[in-house]
């Protein structure tokens, strides 16, 4: 980890000093934007990121975006200062009071070293709890004065220590479940962010191929990654998050095959049997939570991607009709401002082959997803926590620890705002994403939500003049704002091959846009 993302303050300096050469440190100027960063790095590198916060307001202000790393399986390891130990017992200004337990319940683990010799093995074991499954965000609270202290000799074997953090599932459990799948007539499989985290992308195709599965991705609200290529004929779409309708996409299905998701992330509340009728349900999760949560149906405990390799060694040929393929997506109807789909229509022309989404525009999210099908792997971020001001500050992330690859982040105005001054790291460190901003005046998803919940006269919905073009202006993002389909057209492509972060905002219709 020689990246450290974060916002200091005088209890981070000693930590700070000196700093190495080698390593780089990226401010955020709000440490929900240096947490938030941080995700998305340690998401696209596939590796643990570090982000070191500010004592206890810091820490509070980055327990947003920390919820979203645990929800999102990120391997975050969070650090704060702590004032020296001679201070903290007389509770001096700035004191983390109780450190530990403000994180919770957020993070797999949280500690604070009782000596100062301890501090490089409480460090490699956040790192160590951060990577094993599942993964997530481990806490150290760092008293100032430690950096002071010297290391004891054993602090290098520590340090030096490598973990494997995957773990194989039970081969009889595997062989079981080649059995159901072989028999069952009308299977189906569900895939989940985590196929792609754990790197089974290609063995997940090529499961789905030899069985003649229907592929559904896990609904989107919890879909921070994709788990299956969604331009494949294979590709279904995506199951609706609430329990009614799941069981009725599914219905007719005798064996539902769930790999790297939880069962499921529902949202928002619409009753229904969590089953369709005669069907039964299967679900493999590296995550022992999800794996003892789920209402329903058995579970394997095995790193996705190991279980899925497993299973490909027991299955044969399936001698079933493959699915029709989903339609072709159509660029909706002409209006102004423009449609969401057609906004995403028009992207969709524009974006690489190599190219990565960060999603955060909630009313069109199901529209995005229906343009683009997105079909190579690591090329999908999404905040699958649902705390807002992932998507700007993660898009950051991705796109320092995938430098090769453009990355557009596309964003509602309202979803801007709570991690608006990421707009200045991305100026100040020349991290070249391109943000789609889609301007609809209002919080359209509310009152989509207000409709469902039969809510009426909900105040605080409406966002007239939200100005995000001017803002990324002001803190050095170069901005456009464009009226029509042709506009958008070319601002994005010259966005995306300028290699500089830019902003292009789009006014939009309001409403949910679900193709
Ligand atoms: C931290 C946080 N605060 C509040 C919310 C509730 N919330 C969900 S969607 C939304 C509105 C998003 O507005 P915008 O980005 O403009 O997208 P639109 O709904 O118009 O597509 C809000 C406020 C949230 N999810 N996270």
């Amino acid at each position: 980890m020689t990246t450290i993302f974060g916002n200091p303050g005088s209890t981070e300096l000693p930590m700070l000093a000196e700093f190495p050469d080698d390593f780089r440190y990226v401010l955020g100027l709000q440490e929900a934007v240096a947490v938030g960063m941080a995700d998305g790095y340690a998401q696209a590198s596939g590796g643990p990121a570090h982000v070191n916060l500010h004592t206890a307001p810091g820490v509070g202000n980055g327990m947003g975006a920390i919820f979203n790393a645990q929800a999102n399986h990120s391997p975050l390891v969070v650090t704060a200062g702590q004032q020296v130990r001679a201070h903290i017992t007389m509770q001096a200004n700035l004191t983390n009071r109780d450190a530990t337990r403000v994180v919770h319940p957020f993070v797999k683990w949280s500690f604070e070293p009782p000596r100062a010799q301890d501090v490089p093995h409480a460090l490699a074991r956040a790192i160590h709890t951060a990577s094993l499954a599942p993964r997530g965000p481990a806490f150290v609270s760092l008293p100032m004065d430690d950096w002071n202290a010297e290391a004891e000799e054993a602090s290098g074997a520590v340090v030096e220590r490598t973990s494997e953090p995957r773990s194989g599932p039970d081969p009889d459990a595997i062989n079981a479940l080649a059995k159901r799948l072989q028999e069952a007539t009308n299977p189906v499989l569900v895939a989940g962010p985590d196929i792609d985290a754990s790197g089974g992308w290609d063995d997940a195709i090529a499961l789905a191929e030899r069985q003649k599965l229907p592929v559904f991705a896990s609904p989107a609200t919890g879909g921070g990654r994709l788990g299956f290529p969604e331009g494949h004929p294979l590709f279904q779409g995506v199951l609706p998050p609430a329990i009614g309708p799941i069981g009725e996409t599914l219905k007719g299905r005798d064996l539902i095959l769930v790999i790297g998701s939880s069962v499921f992330p529902y949202y928002p509340y619409i009753p229904g049997p969590l089953l369709p009728e005669g069907a039964s349900l299967v679900a493999i999760t590296s995550d022992p939570d999800e794996a003892a949560r789920a209402p329903m149906g058995d579970v394997i405990l095995a790193d996705p991607a190991l279980a899925i390799r497993a299973l490909l060694g027991e299955v044969g040929e399936a001698n079933r009709a493959e699915p029709d393929p989903l339609p072709e997506p159509g660029a909706g109807e002409e209006s102004d401002p423009m449609t969401p789909t057609m906004v995403h229509n028009t992207l969709a022309q524009v974006f690489p082959d190599d190219g990565i989404v960060v999603l955060e525009s909630p009313s069109s999210t199901l529209a995005l997803r229906n343009q683009l099908r997105i079909s190579r792997p690591g090329s999908y971020y999404f905040g699958a926590g649902g705390g807002l001001g992932f998507g700007l500050a993660a898009a950051i992330g991705v796109q320092l620890a995938q430098p090769d690859r453009p990355v557009v982040c596309v964003l509602g105005e309202g979803s801007a705002q709570y991690a608006i001054t990421g707009f200045w790291t991305a100026a100040a460190y020349d991290v070249p994403v391109t943000f789609l901003v889609l301007r609809n005046e209002e919080y359209s998803i509310l009152k989509w939500f207000a409709d469902v919940e039969e809510v009426k006269g909900a105040p605080g919905l409406d966002l007239p003049a939200l100005e995000v073009a001017k803002v990324a202006e002001a803190y050095g993002v170069a901005s456009k704002s464009v009226p029509g389909r042709d506009e958008l057209h070319a601002a994005l492509g010259d966005a995306i091959g300028s290699g500089k972060p830019q902003l292009v905002e789009v006014p939009v219709a309001p409403g949910m846009a679900l193709f």
